[in-house]
């Protein structure tokens, strides 16, 4: 029998039906993508999608909040418990308003704000000049030392911060494979009386199973992170603080104090209008997955496939960025490694059913649609139940399809055995 879908727009429902199969028969490695559970489609899907709900709970501009209001407050509570956080705002639409929200909130225009080179791992959103954020304000960008494990030198951070006199000091990345340092960036923004931010998009759900470090054990003032990447979650975002939660419908002084009540405000009614509830209702459901035991056990098994990976590709031949991973990701150098182009090792990959995107190198003298390297990480495949004897197979498929770039015959028998490999891990949600 068609699905309502299906007898509505045939069109739709077929391409939803085509992404399935290549989600089933290939290999998903960036880095920044994962599969929700079906619980989780569940709740996106939902009835809340129907309504608006500008403003917070028991704070609204809209009736009719019944269960809107008890939802959000479920979400906000679990998110705090979770992060270990005063306060949580989880209405940021994704990643780039959340973190606009943030800066909107605690800098005025041509205020100075530090961040990391966007080609030493740094996300766009953290000052790039090509952003809207970028011309806002006045970003002094650092750097890491590659050659060193990707250390970042706080002697050199803190001459900068000292000369440029920030009002926050930002760290996290979007390419970079190292942990960070939190206690380093406190005692910097300490001497220059900066607010501390920390955006954990990428390792959000590994530091909520307590795997790689809080940057509120360290005195952080604001995290922020995205909900879908090794949350697991659907797309959006949340910004979580420190501080005394108060009326986000009274304005109040920029103090670390009123913090939640600062940022609630910038959220909304500053940045944003109605909440998208059905994503809320998935956080809920998503930070609940998350305070599970097995979700521990995910997020471990992340960290091993991703060493495992990391190590087999680098016996092969393969020059990874700092020289290794202690996250979910890595850089392989592909220019270094293979004399190709991060956007030519992609396409090829592709070829093969193995999803990765091109990325740059520090300082990467090439241009960004086709710079010096290419993204991997595990949190996708180890949701399959990928364990590292497989990410050891796919380190071998990843070479061997580099050696047989130009032979079309051997290339269709690498996509063959990475497609067999694939359909014996069934992804959530999409029947096998
Ligand atoms: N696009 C995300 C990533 O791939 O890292 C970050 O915005």
């Amino acid at each position: 029998m068609n699905t309502p879908l299906q007898q509505e727009d045939p069109q739709t429902y077929d391409l939803i039906q085509g992404e399935k199969k290549r989600q089933k028969e290939g290999l998903e490695m960036i880095p920044s993508e994962n599969y929700v559970s079906p619980a989780i489609l569940e709740a996106l899907g939902s009835v809340f999608t129907n309504k608006y709900s500008e403003g917070y709970p028991g704070l609204r501009y809209y009736g009719g909040q019944e269960f809107t209001d008890r939802l959000e407050s479920l979400a906000i509570e679990r998110a705090k418990k979770l992060f270990r956080s005063d306060h949580a705002n989880v209405q940021p639409l994704s990643g780039s308003p959340m973190n606009q929200a943030v800066y909107l909130a605690l800098l005025q225009p041509g205020d100075c704000i530090m961040g990391m080179d966007l080609s030493h791992g740094g996300h766009l959103t953290h000052g790039h000049p090509v952003s809207h954020m970028g011309k806002l304000f006045n970003w002094v960008r650092y750097k890491t030392h590659p050659e060193e494990q990707g250390r970042i030198d706080f002697d050199e951070l803190l001459a900068l911060a000292k000369e440029h006199r920030p009002k926050v000091i930002l760290c996290g990345y979007t390419s970079y494979p190292r942990d960070l340092d939190y206690a380093g960036f406190k005692r910097v923004a300490d001497e220059v009386g900066a607010f501390t931010m920390a955006d954990v998009a990428h390792i959000g759900g590994l530091i909520a199973a307590d795997v790689m470090r809080n940057p509120f054990d360290y005195g952080f003032d604001i995290v922020t992170t995205t909900t879908h990447k090794t949350l697991r979650g659907p797309r959006g975002g949340m910004i979580l603080t420190k501080g005394k939660v108060g009326n986000p419908l009274k304005a109040v002084e920029l103090t670390r104090e009123n913090l939640p009540t600062v940022i609630d405000r910038s959220v909304f009614p500053g940045l944003q209008g109605g909440p998208h509830m059905n994503t809320i209702a998935a956080i809920a459901v998503m930070l609940q997955e998350a305070m599970q035991p097995e979700f521990k056990e995910y997020a471990q098994q992340v960290l091993k496939n991703a060493k495992a990976l990391a190590a087999e590709l680098m016996a092969q031949g393969a020059e990874l960025v700092t020289g290794g991973t202690d996250n979910h990701m890595m850089v392989i150098d592909s220019v270094a490694s293979f004399e190709l182009g991060g956007a030519e090792l992609e396409k090829l990959l592709d070829s093969v059913g193995i999803t990765t995107n091109k990325s740059m190198i520090p300082d990467d003298p090439r241009p960004p649609f086709n710079p010096s390297g290419v993204r991997l990480g595990t949190p996708a495949m180890t949701t399959r139940g990928v364990k590292e004897d497989g990410a050891r197979r796919i380190a071998g498929w990843i070479i061997q399809a580099v050696q047989a770039r130009t032979d079309s015959v051997k290339l269709a028998e690498i996509r063959a055995q990475v497609k067999e490999f694939s359909l014996a891990y069934p992804v959530p949600g999409i029947p096998s």
